[in-house]
């Protein structure tokens, strides 16, 4: 049986799990749901995914949620192209990696960053979205070393970790390219320029198998 993917355009927890089935070619039916659709939280969504929120993998066996977690799930029902490493040192280091990047990354790009840029209330505190960037950049700097000695984010395999940093990180050039972020000088619209690393590396994420199947649809337009 194919695997059911629900998720919703532009959610990086569910093109995580996209580019991870892409990468692996692994086949899946697309369960795509709007905005309205996840807000609803419908009885039959809340059966999958009691929390209410995408990516929810059906996998004929029951269902997985937690962006994450249904990588871990993928590389180990799907081996032939490894995400988390084949020795045990690749294995604890790529963990170490996403978790660096899960613990004291993302909910400063998503939450901070990102999300008052989206909900448009960014600019009742413009001190404080400029605080975030700032902070932001010295996350990024973490990247930029790791790349400045590797091709990926783990070492010279792409793994795990750059499947999962990838989509965070992709928004916040399209979040700070927005007006009032151009007013806020939050200097998030060229990565590549302060970070040339890390923007090798954002060119080299795009040609990788999977990526243009992975994108998010309502970007595109
Ligand atoms: N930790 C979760 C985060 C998932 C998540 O926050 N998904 C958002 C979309 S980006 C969602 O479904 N939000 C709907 C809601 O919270 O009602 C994961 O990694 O899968």
């Amino acid at each position: 049986m194919d695997y059911e993917l629900f998720w919703v355009s532009g959610s990086p927890y569910a093109w995580r799990v996209q580019l991870a089935l892409g990468y692996k070619g692994v086949p899946y039916i697309s369960r795509r749901m709007d905005s309205a659709q996840l807000a609803d939280r419908s009885p039959a969504f809340l059966e999958l995914n009691p929390r209410g929120k995408v990516p929810v993998l059906k996998t004929g066996h029951g269902t997985i949620y937690e962006s994450v977690a249904i990588i871990a799930f993928l590389d180990r029902a799907h081996p032939a192209v490894p995400l988390f490493g084949q020795t045990a040192q690749e294995h604890g280091r790529i963990w170490q990696r996403v978790s660096e990047f899960e613990n004291y990354m993302r909910d400063l790009f998503a939450l901070e960053i990102v999300r008052p840029l989206l909900r448009g209330n960014a600019k009742d505190d413009p001190d404080a979205m400029r605080a975030s960037a700032s902070r932001a950049y010295d996350a990024l700097g973490w990247m930029e070393r790791a790349l400045a000695v590797a091709h990926y984010l783990a070492g010279d395999d792409l793994t795990a970790t750059d499947i999962i940093a990838l989509p965070n990180i992709q928004m916040l050039p399209r979040v700070a390219a927005r007006p009032e972020a151009i007013e806020m000088a939050l200097s998030l619209e060229d990565l590549g320029a302060r970070l040339p690393a890390l923007g090798a590396w954002l060119s080299r994420m795009e040609t990788m198998r999977g990526y243009d199947a992975a994108y998010p649809p309502h970007w595109r337009s």
